[in-house]
Parts: structure tokens; sequence; C-alpha cells
């Protein structure tokens, strides 16, 4: 058996796994389990590298940090953070001559430490151990990934548009806002598929519901657009707010569908709408009718959305902010010494996505009352879901795109992931190279970053490589925050280099589809380290910016500022393509070995692996007008 799984304390049935496995007995296979604490640990050998935790900060080989599956509403992905907003709970460990999978299947709070504490020793807590625990045998990475995947079955495929390019804005007030960022790719011919719409589409933040005065008659707003080619994606969030009339709100409150607290009232916390309750995604009945409400926008034409907010992200709850206010009151009597005073302003720096305020509420999840904590990596995961079994049961017909922020292992069935509010900073390119494999090996083959970055100022020439790499994103996206520099590519200087660079995605998309679609068939990585391929060659253990990308193809993007090109490594002999657009590129054949290859702020490098062909399209203003018959093909013959 290649899967074996063992089984503490009274799992959850998370639906992470689709495969019945049956239950081994004793501890885990090469593992230690210390039943006091709950640890599981292993020692690693010197060689080991792990390889997989999805979503997460640092490199591509795990080791040497904490890592805590707790999915957080936090913008500040620096190298120190332990929690993001996903939780997948993968690990590959391989030597290079023995590999193995690890699978822990906890919605709760789980910690991977994989060389923090004791550099030699990879241990995993739970903070719950109901905890169904799986390891995963095989002879090869790629094998065990297969296999791993198995058990949680096939990945989402979104529709064939939605690996255009998108753009997207948090500051998209109004239908002319939109008609505007149109026009003004059309202008320049630079093509595009999708334009998202931010919180302002909605009456006052509130779900499924569309501002007449921002967006008259929106169907036909809808229809407009699409006409010229261009889907919306509109955003939906988890809370609903608590206003009278509002018919989510008033039907969920009736019907008992919001998260209860111990006293059985509703949750009163607080996001953009202000006031909001959570929906309990968790209980059946709650979630088929939350996913009957995005009714409201397919019918008026709508074919995509973002889950947002859906952690759940806690501005605050109105329990908390009443604690906190007692506190502050008491303060106010005391005479603050120095430690008094950091003791103040960490109450009131607590208030947003408080710990204690996931301890405080309830869902009936299979019937039981839950809280929240012990499920809480679901809740994405859940709203996800339940938007993809409505879209199933309701509009059958249609192919639905769909993306969440926060995920758990088996979400990937249902929508895809972004991964949340990332910075203008060249760090945070390196980083959306070195997660997507992560991200893969967990089933989220469509994914990807904001590009050009979230939050702070972009710069032109980050936005100009940002792209360069994005250009092999499944999910390709251009989206920034309220307040930041404006960063629609038509905004720039160098136009025709962002026009070019957008061309070559879509010259590429044939492509790209067809390695996407067949990862997603064979269980497979659309984006691979290269020590999955090349695992007999030692450099490539080390090797943490450099990407394959499906069968035929290895990337190495150029991620520092004021570089005009950058080292690569070859495992094996390569054709070297310099693409400056889709139809105008060099082409070399290199030597398998270290390489210092330039690439200025306009060229792409891709590489050619022997015996492989790369298809290229002539690009099209859309996906849906490119025409797959009339590909050339670039070939790098096995010398
Ligand atoms: O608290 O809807 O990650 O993409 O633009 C911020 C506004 C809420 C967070 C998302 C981001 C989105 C923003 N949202």
């Amino acid at each position: 058996m290649m899967i074996k799984k063992y089984v503490f304390g009274n799992p959850y049935e998370t639906g992470a796994t689709v495969l019945p496995v049956e239950p081994a007995g004793g501890i885990p296979e090469r593992f230690r389990f210390a039943a006091e604490t709950g640890t599981f640990s292993y020692t690693m050998k010197e060689k080991d590298l792990v390889f997989g935790l999805g979503e997460t900060v640092r490199g591509i080989n795990k080791r040497g940090w904490i890592y805590v599956s707790n999915n957080a509403d936090d913008p500040e992905h620096n190298e120190n953070r332990i929690s993001l907003y996903a939780s997948q709970n993968f690990l590959l460990v391989d030597d290079g001559t023995e590999c193995f999978g690890v699978f822990v299947d906890n919605p709760g709070s789980v910690t991977f430490d994989i060389g923090y504490t004791d550099p030699d020793v990879l241990s995993i807590h739970p903070e719950y151990n109901d905890t169904s625990f799986y390891v995963i045998e095989g002879e090869t990475p790629a094998g065990i990934v297969g296999t791993f995947r198995e058990l949680i079955g096939k990945s989402y495929v979104p529709p064939v548009w939605a690996f255009g390019y998108g753009q997207s804005r948090w500051g998209y007030k109004t239908a002319e806002d939109i008609r505007e960022v149109a026009a003004g790719y059309k202008a320049l011919g630079i093509p595009l598929d999708m334009i998202y719409m931010d919180i302002d589409y909605m009456q006052d933040f509130k779900d499924f519901t569309v501002n007449p005065e921002r967006f008259p008659e929106f169907a036909d707003f809808v229809r407009e657009m699409k006409a010229e080619g261009i889907r919306l994606i509109p955003i939906i969030d988890a809370g609903v707010k608590m206003e009278t009339g509002y018919d989510v709100y008033e039907e969920g409150k009736a019907k008992g569908y919001f998260c209860k607290k111990e006293n059985g009232e509703d949750l009163v916390a607080a996001v953009w709408p202000g006031k909001v309750h959570f929906p309990d995604f968790l209980n059946r009945e709650a979630s088929d009718w939350f996913g009957d409400k995005y009714q409201v926008l397919t019918d008026a034409g709508i074919e995509g959305f973002w889950n947002d907010m859906n952690e759940p992200a806690i501005f605050y709850t109105e329990d908390h902010l009443k604690e906190v206010f007692a506190q502050i009151k008491e303060f106010e009597q005391k005479e603050l010494d120095i430690w008094g005073f950091f003791e103040f302003k960490d109450v009131v720096g607590s208030i947003a996505n408080h710990p204690e305020d996931y301890r405080r509420f309830y869902h009936k999840f299979h019937g039981q009352k839950v809280r929240h904590d012990r499920v809480h990596n679901l809740y994405g995961f859940y709203m996800t879901k339940s938007a993809a079994e409505s879209f199933a049961r309701n509009c059958p017909e249609k192919k639905i795109l769909l993306f969440s922020r926060a995920s758990y292992t088996g979400m990937h069935r249902y929508g895809g992931v972004w991964t949340g509010d990332n910075c203008s900073r060249w760090s945070h390119l390196l980083m959306n190279i070195q997660m997507m494999p992560g991200l893969n090996m967990n089933g989220f083959l469509y994914s990807g970053a904001d590009i050009g970055g979230f939050g702070g100022n972009t710069t032109e020439d980050l936005m100009l490589r940002w792209v360069a790499f994005g250009i092999f994103t499944p999910l390709f996206r251009n989206h920034s925050a309220l307040g930041t520099r404006e960063q629609e590519l038509y905004r720039f200087e160098r136009k025709e280099d962002f026009k070019h660079l957008i061309e070559l995605r879509y010259a590429l998309i044939p492509y790209i589809y067809r390695e996407f679609l067949k990862a997603a068939e064979t269980n497979g990585m659309y984006m691979m380290p290269l020590w999955f391929a090349y695992r007999e060659d030692e450099r490539c253990r080390e090797v943490e910016d450099q990407l394959l990308v499906g069968d035929a193809l290895m990337i190495a993007p150029v991620y520092e500022q004021n570089k005009t090109g950058r080292y690569v490594y070859l495992p094996e002999s390569m054709r070297m393509l310099r693409f400056r657009a889709y139809n105008d590129y060099d082409s070399e054949v290199l030597p398998a070995g270290d390489h210092y290859v330039k690439a200025a702020l306009n060229e792409v490098l891709v590489f050619l692996r022997p015996g492989c062909e790369l298809p290229l399209a002539t690009p099209a203003r859309h996906v849906e007008q490119i025409d797959e018959k009339q590909l050339t093909r670039i070939i790098f013959a096995k010398p």
C-alpha cells in the first residue's frame, strides 16, 4: 500500500480526501510520537530536502523555519511570518535516494517545525490532536505527489478564458471606471480577458448587491463588456451585513444559518460592511442557501468570482471590543509606567483577528456543534465549496471561474487560489516564484499572486519583471490596493514592451492550457522544482529560482532590480529562447552547466528541454479568439 493512514483522537470529516483508506494501527512509519505533547517527530537526514506546505513564506526547500497552518489575514508576508491565508498540510521529504510524503488532515492549528527548534528534527504538532495522519510511499517525488493527489482528488479546471490576462484594482468604483480600463487596454491593443470588481461595486459592501447608481442596468453592462471580449469578475466577502430588510441577512437570521456563540446568539463581528454575521458554510443547509445567492449575479451574466476575507478576517467582534474598552478605562485610572504603557498598547493593538475571537463561535458541522478554532482552516474551503456546488446545481451548462483567498487541502477540487495581499517588492516576486511548486503539490494548480504587488507602490521595472514571470502562472492577474500607485499596464512608459509581454502569454496559451490540463488529469504538477526531474543531479537540490513549466520548458525569471541578466543552471543541454515578442526572439543551444545570460527588461528567458517542442499561437486580444490550429513550433531535437 502506497498510502498509510494513522488515526489519532476523533478526526473531523474535513472533505480533504476522496479515497477511502483503512487506518493502520500504531504510529506513523518513520515518526516518533510523544503522546504527552501530541507531537510527531522525524529526524531529518543530512541530505533531506523538505518540499510542500503550499502557500507559505521562504524558499522551495522548507527546512530551517517553523510554519503554522492557521489561516490568517496578514498582509505582511515577510520571512518571519509563520501563517498566511492558507493551510495546505502536505510535505514531501527526499534525500535523493529515499522519499516519502506526509499529509496531516487536521483543520485546526498545526505547527510544522522543520528544523527551527532542532536543526535536524522535523516535528509536527496539531493543537488538538484529532488527526488523520497519512504517510505516502513512492520511488520518486513526482510519484509521491501523484499518489497524494489521488488521495485528495482531481484539481479544479477553470474555463479556458481564465487563462487570459486580468486587470484588477481595489478602487474601481463605477461602470465608467471599468470602461476606462477596458478602453485603456483596447487603445494599445493589449490583450485582456477579465476585469475584476472589488468591494466598491456592492451597495454598502453587501454581498450579492450591486450599487444601482454606480452600475445602473448591471446586466446590460455585463453584456456590453462581454461584447468587448471582457468578463467581469466580482468579489464576494464572507461577512454578511447586519441590516434590517437585507434579504441575505434576514433569511440567514431567520433560518439560523449564521455562526453562533456559546449562548446561541449569532456572533457579531465587523468587516467592511460594518457589523456582520458569518454564514456557517460548514452547515450543509446554510452552505446550499448561501451558494444559491450567487445566482443573483450569474443571472446577470457573471461567469466568475473571487471569494475574499474567508479566513475569516475579523476587524473586531462586538464582544472583544467591549472587553477592550473596559480595559482601556482601567488603564486610564492607572499611572502607567513604560511597561504598563506597552501592555496598554498591546490591548489596543489586539483588536483585529484576535485569537480569542476564533474561540467564541461555533459551527454545525455534520450535525455536531463544533467550536470554530477546531475547524478554523475549513472556513474558506467551505465558502468556496458552497459556491462551486451551487454552480453545479444551478447552471451546470456553464463553466465558472472561482478562486479564493483562504484555503485548505481539498478546496483544490472546487476552485483556485490567489496568494493574497503581497507587496510591490522584489522579494515578493521571488516569493511568488518559490510558492508555485508547493501550491501545485497540494493540487492548487489554478493559482497566482497579485502581479506588480498589492500593497505599496510598484515601479515600472518591477512590473515588467513580474509580468514576465506571471506569463507562466495559470492565474495571471494584475491587482493592487486602494491608495497605491496605479499599475494598469497602459499607464507606464514602455507600453509596447508590456504589449509584447502580454501577447507572448497569449501565444503560449495553447501550451500552458495543454500542460495545465495534463497536470489536472494525471495528478501531476504544472510548475515543478528542477529537482523533481533531475534527481540524479546534485546541483538541482539548491536551484530555487528556476522552475519547470510543463514537460517542455524551464524558466529562469529575473527578480532583482537593476539587473540586465542572471546566472542560470542547466542540468542538461537546452535551447534558450530570449523572447522580446512572440515573433521576435533569439535562439541558442546552451550546453549543460552554469551560464550568465542577458535578459533586458523587455525580455523573457525560456529554455526548451531536449526532445521537446514549443507550440506558439498568433496572439489575439481575447483567449477565445486564438486559433489553436495555426501554431508555429520551435523544436529542440535531442542532440
Ligand atoms: O481588507 O476588497 O486580499 O485583494 O482588494 C482588505 C479589498 C479586503 C483583501 C483582498 C484584496 C482586496 C481587498 N480585500
